[in-house]
């Protein structure tokens, strides 16, 4: 991780942006080149099937070159969201279940438990690696945290492991984005992202 969840990805995400910004604005302007220079004039015919070997193959070469670039980059940032080898790390339990959510702290005795009715928060301290254990208890759900640009599914019987890491204080709104069933619009929960200090003293008053 390089530095924020969200900046890892928001970066991704602008080389997707920009890759395709180039391709659209390439196949537009070959299209335009073609409707006008070879429109139907008078006298003109339409021109056979015409070979170039080399000029096609050459865009099969640039086109595999951009596939391989684009999937080397998202695998590599999602690896490295997806390796909590770090000893400091702030661990926490996610259980997602119709409809809510459950983070427990191992060891820290503390747990945030809610659901539609209540929406739960939890904390986690700025700056440094939080590593996630979800799950779910019934069907699948996915945990969301649109800020982050991050997203996982929770699968029952099944534990996925990923890091993040928070930057911005404040809170950040979070939400299952797997359709699970009749309440799973309101499967909310709210990300409290505090200074280390704020984060102990939240620790302490829910224990
Ligand atoms: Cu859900």
């Amino acid at each position: 991780m390089s530095g924020s969840t969200r900046s890892d990805f928001a970066s991704v995400w602008s080389l997707y942006l920009w890759i395709g910004i180039g391709v659209a604005v390439l196949v537009l302007a070959a299209i335009l080149f073609a409707v006008v220079r070879y429109r139907d004039r008078p006298g003109r015919v339409a021109s056979g099937p015409d070979e170039r070997t080399a000029v096609e193959i050459g865009a099969a070469v640039v086109i595999l070159a951009i596939v391989a670039l684009l999937v080397f980059r998202t695998f590599h940032t999602e690896a490295e969201e997806d390796n909590s080898s770090a000893t400091d790390a702030v661990r926490i339990e996610v259980d997602a279940f119709q409809w809510g959510w459950k983070f427990t702290y191992p060891g820290q005795g503390v747990t945030v438990i809610g659901n539609n009715d209540r929406e739960p928060n939890f904390a986690v301290p700025a700056g440094r690696r939080v590593s996630f254990a979800l799950t779910s208890s019934d069907v699948i759900h996915a945990m969301w945290i649109p800020e982050q640009r991050f997203k996982k599914d929770a699968i029952p019987h099944r534990v996925n492991h990923f890091d993040m890491e928070f930057e911005e204080l404040g809170r950040e709104q979070g939400l299952c984005s797997e359709f699970c069933g009749f309440r799973h619009s309101g499967m909310r929960f709210g990300v409290l992202v505090m200074s280390d200090k704020g984060y102990g003293r939240w620790l302490a008053t829910h224990r």
